[in-house]
């Protein structure tokens, strides 16, 4: 190749490298979001785990060769005969919900098939029961106005030529044959794609083990468009999703959406995403399972709406076909809260008041929805939005007080008017809420993106410096290097302030490390011990006499690992 044509080589391969980076292929960023639109518009969604493992009460997949020995785990198909399965009741109960959409596991990591498929055994023909579950949901769906979807398993632990089984992926298969096993997945999707009218979403999983590749994810995605367009495809297409959190790294191929599981998304307005919760513990039924309390739902919802997320909340069918009557009720619960204010959750986008302890903000046009769980004393202080707010509501009735200065907002409900899942309220605006760009709610914390400094960050990373600690995001800790069993954090208010009250949130992630601590106040050039404590925990809380100071200092005198803090603040009261 001659210098110029080499050059211009390159040149493509950038570009064709970084489009695959960002948008799907062959489509500008409008086209994607008019076809994502009903999506997002949706925010709430039915997920549905089902399959011959509920007659074990055990998780869907990975149960097979672990709890449930691999040979029992396959033959339990030939018990499945849940002859109370309605379709039409499925539909109902996510009707009823408020759900826009329903997604369906056509194929979990068992490979066990829930339609008729004419490409394996493995298939709810092979049932006593006999009747495609896929194409009766699907035309309940449509007939009840929800878009059915389905869930589909990259990885197949049953298939003989997938390289990987049960347990969990960890044993190798005799004979693999990956590029076999591959055409078998693409043309069991065309089985879904040809044969069940419109698919909504194509809700892949199982994307991580070693034998998915980026270019096999890229081919997939638009093998599944080149049949119908219009599908939305979440970002398990690919490989590069950030672990549980479910985001999608730099540079990596993540379909059109980020996929949460079982925690709320992080406040994202730049790039879709999509919690997927379940209503318990587990995925697949599992007898007296835990089930979650209305408030827990319902602040679950709300708290992605004011992420800018959807929520896919998922439910497991009993082996009878029936979803368990305490669920269809709590469900049904959300249903009627949605019915009665829906309008702060259908078609709004999340912020501007970035969720947090207080609750989340939606909006529309030019109002916003404030959803209040928790009232700090003294009301809700809001940052500065330089918009007029022109009226003020609370949507369940009962009065609110609200003043705007150029300092911030200031909202307040008496305390008989206050919902005790959550107080909304309306704001209308001058202008238009999207204009304004999303921003923390601090609370009353003195500390919030004040100065800090650390004896010590994790490996010299500004991502875990010090100031991470007092910048009022519980995502972000500033940490330190491993082994680490002495440190110190100095936040400096920027004046002398009175303070009564430090709350510390030591990372769960590492447990309790801290075993010794002071709490210390500048005075002078001394320090002066407030508090000297073993450990600390989530939200450590400590209240005492107001006291003056501009330097506040946290001293680990003793740890199991290098502590790790992911907030520390300072309150006047
Ligand atoms: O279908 C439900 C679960 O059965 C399924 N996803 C939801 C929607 C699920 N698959 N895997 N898991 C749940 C947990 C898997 C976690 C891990 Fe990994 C797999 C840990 C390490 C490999 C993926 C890659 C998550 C972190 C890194």
């Amino acid at each position: 190749m001659q210098m110029l044509s080499r050059l211009a080589f390159l040149a493509f391969l950038t570009v064709a490298l970084s489009v695959n980076a960002s948008a799907a292929p062959d489509e500008t960023a409008a086209q994607r979001d008019a076809r994502l639109k009903w999506w997002r518009e949706a925010r709430f969604g039915l997920f549905v785990h089902w399959g011959p493992v509920s007659l074990k009460g055990t998780e869907i997949g990975w149960s097979r060769g672990a709890q449930v020995p691999s040979d029992v785990y396959d033959e339990l198909c030939r018990d499945f005969n849940p002859t109370n399965f309605s379709a039409e009741t499925w539909a109902r109960t996510a009707k009823d919900a408020g759900m826009k959409y329903l997604v369906l596991t056509s194929k979990h990591h068992d490979g066990f098939c829930l339609w008729d498929s004419k490409l394996t055994q493995y298939d709810i023909m092979n049932t006593p029961f006999r009747r495609d579950v896929v194409k009766e949901l699907a035309a309940a769906c449509r007939k009840h106005g929800i878009v059915f979807c389905t869930y589909h398993s990259i990885c197949d632990w049953y298939q003989p030529d997938y390289p990987l089984g049960s347990p969990g992926g960890r044993s190798p298969k005799a004979e693999p044959n990956m590029d076999r096993y591959n055409l078998y997945l693409k043309n069991q999707l065309v089985e879904l794609l040809q044969n069940y009218g419109r698919i909504g979403i194509m809700w892949f999983d199982g994307e991580w083990e070693k034998p998915w590749t980026h270019a096999r994810g890229l081919d997939l995605y638009q093998w599944v468009r080149r049949f119908q367009p219009r599908t939305i495809i979440n970002n398990r297409v690919g490989i590069g999703r950030g672990g549980m959190e479910g985001g999608t790294e730099a540079g990596a191929f993540g379909g059109d959406y980020d996929t949460p599981e079982q925690r709320v998304g992080k406040f994202q307005n730049d790039r879709p995403w999509e919690s997927c919760i379940t209503i318990c513990q587990q995925w697949a039924w599992k007898p007296n399972d835990r089930m979650k309390s209305l408030q827990e739902c319902l602040q679950t919802l709300i708290y992605c709406a004011g992420g800018d997320g959807n929520l896919l909340f998922n439910v497991g069918p009993m082996p009878d076909g029936a979803i368990e009557p305490r669920q269809v009720e709590r469900l049904r619960e959300m249903g009627a809260w949605l019915k009665t204010y829906g309008e702060s959750i259908y078609k709004t986008r999340g912020g501007p008041f970035k969720p947090g302890k207080w609750g989340a903000s939606t909006h529309r046009g030019s109002r916003i929805y404030l959803h209040v769980f928790r009232w700090p004393d003294g009301g809700l202080q809001l940052p500065d939005i330089g918009t007029k707010i022109r009226s003020i509501k609370a949507l369940m009735g009962g009065q609110v007080e609200c003043t705007q200065t150029p300092d911030g907002i200031v909202i307040n409900v008496p305390p008989e008017s206050r919902q005790e899942i959550d107080t909304l309220i309306e704001l209308r605006l001058d202008g238009s809420a999207a204009d304004i760009a999303p921003v923390a709610v601090g609370g009353r914390s003195l500390s919030a993106d004040k100065q800090a400094r650390a004896s010590n960050v994790y490996q010299n990373q500004s991502g875990h410096n010090a100031s991470r600690a007092c910048d009022g995001d519980a995502d972000t800790r500033w940490a330190t290097d491993s082994g680490t069993k002495q440190a110190w954090l100095e936040i400096d208010l920027g004046k002398a302030e009175t303070f009564s009250r430090v709350v510390i949130d030591e990372w769960a992630g590492g447990g309790k490390r801290v075993q010794s601590f002071k709490l210390e106040v500048k005075e002078g050039e001394e320090w002066r011990t407030l508090h000297h404590g073993s450990t600390l925990g989530s939200n450590w809380e400590l209240k005492f006499i107001p006291t003056i100071g501009r330097h506040v200092r946290l001293t680990i005198l003793d740890a199991t690992d290098g502590p790790t803090i992911n907030e520390f603040e300072v309150h006047r009261e």
